[in-house]
């Protein structure tokens, strides 16, 4: 729920999870500023079909992006929130701004979101800027997933770029995927660690050709397959799994994806994935990551409540049967709608023309006064940019 009408972007289709929390997915896309979580949104909606084609930075027509001081500046000053649809999976992205002049929008994205896709450009060293960026995600909590991206840059370099990554945030990050790289030596597809098979997108766009690996890769693949499946059931809750891979029986492909959920639930554990946006590459490898690899709103601690008076209540669940508890993540005043909110919703279901209990205390040093108030919201919607589409009812879980 943010922002107001423009032009209608995309097609007609059904928005939010069909009332199942487990299905849905809040990360927050947090990286250096140009390091491209703009248009890797951009190349996901268009993927999940939210857009028919993707917008561009430099003509200032992508979702995220349309504020007027974005489109002067060619980069994101507010916090926008995409959602898309993936295998019946709600996956909200809240792309955040990357330049540190903007660090409230930033926190605020962090604050609606389970996890984090933390953006790095092939090519850039990890900077103060970045360092800074992690601190931000470790300092709440948040499970993470590494993408390398822009992989069509003339000086990307995997290797490189993985190597920075792991003296930077340490040895619980792993790549999921080789790069697979053509005879120009550009990379033009994936190999994928768990699955051991090719997705080659020579021939362009986010749907790959899969492919059995050719022998040249396997060893390659053997030995960071080895790595990876190490790292991923040292997390496991199955303590017999270890032994067992040591003793050499070749774990199922479904276990190996429920540890690896546990393991970036944890935060422990980094899965580093690399993509080009504008080519379309790796990034349906990354809606599988999404959607199999990162925690619901369920799997999240919710925050303690307390009753208006200060008095205990029962812990939070997220239940859209439940009491109605949400969080303002951020308010901006539109011209034509007055005010517009962006609403984590923990428990129950919000639903237009309801009467609501605003609370908001312990931020006078700040300038926000204490209040308590009722209030009644008008209608409840689902952003896409400049659109808000009506929507009949927000679940616990989703945004
Ligand atoms: N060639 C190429 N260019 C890319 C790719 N991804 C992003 N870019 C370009 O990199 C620049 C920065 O991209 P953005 O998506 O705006 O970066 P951002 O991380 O959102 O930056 P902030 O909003 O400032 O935090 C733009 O000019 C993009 O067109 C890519 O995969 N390949
Ligand atoms: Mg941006």
């Amino acid at each position: 729920m943010s922002k107001q009408s423009g032009s209608t972007r995309g097609r007609e289709r059904s928005v939010g999870p069909a009332g199942d929390p487990s299905r849905i997915r809040n990360l927050a896309v947090v990286g250096r500023s140009g390091s491209g979580k703009t248009l890797l949104v951009e190349s996901l909606l268009a993927a999940t079909g939210e857009i028919n084609r993707m917008g561009s930075i430099t003509e200032g027509s992508t979702v995220s992006d349309s504020d007027p001081a974005e489109l002067k500046q060619q980069r994101s000053v507010a916090l926008a929130l995409a959602p898309m649809h993936h295998r019946g999976y709600t996956i909200n992205l809240l792309d955040t701004p990357g330049y540190a002049d903007f660090v409230g929008e930033l926190r605020a994205g962090l604050r609606g979101a389970d996890a984090a896709l933390f953006v790095v450009a092939a090519g850039d060293d990890i900077d103060a800027a970045t360092m800074a960026l992690w601190e931000e995600c470790a300092a709440v909590g948040l499970p993470r997933a590494v993408v390398i991206s822009r992989l069509d840059h003339p000086r990307a370099d995997w290797e490189r770029a993985l190597d920075s990554c792991r003296t930077a945030f340490g040895d619980g990050v792993a790549p999921l995927y080789l790069p697979l790289h053509g005879d120009d030596g550009a990379v033009c597809g994936l190999i994928g660690l768990l699955s051991q098979q090719v997705f080659d997108h020579s021939a362009g766009g986010h749907v790959p050709t899969v492919r059995e690996p050719e022998a040249e890769h396997r060893d390659g693949i053997v030995e960071a397959r080895g790595a990876l499946i190490e790292s991923i059931i040292a997390e496991s809750e199955d303590e017999t799994l270890m032994d067992r891979y040591l003793d050499g029986e070749d774990i199922e492909i479904e276990t190996l994806i429920d540890d690896l959920e546990t393991a970036v639930s944890r935060g422990s554990f980094f899965p580093v994935l690399g993509v080009c946006s504008i080519s379309g590459l790796g990034i349906t490898a990354l809606l599988e990551l999404l959607v199999g690899g990162f925690p619901h709103p369920g799997e999240r601690a919710l925050p303690t409540i307390t009753a208006i008076d200060g008095s205990p209540v029962e812990p939070l669940t997220p239940d859209p049967a439940g009491p109605l508890v949400g969080e303002v993540i951020k308010t901006t005043i539109d011209p034509y709608v007055g005010r517009v909110s962006l609403i984590r919703v923990f428990s129950g279901t919000l639903r237009p023309e309801t009467a609501l209990h605003v609370s908001g205390h312990g931020l006078t040093d700040r300038g926000h006064d204490d209040h308590d108030a009722d209030e009644r919201i008008a209608s409840v919607h689902s952003p896409l940019g400049t659109t808000l589409r009506p929507i009949g009812e927000c679940i616990a879980g989703d945004l």
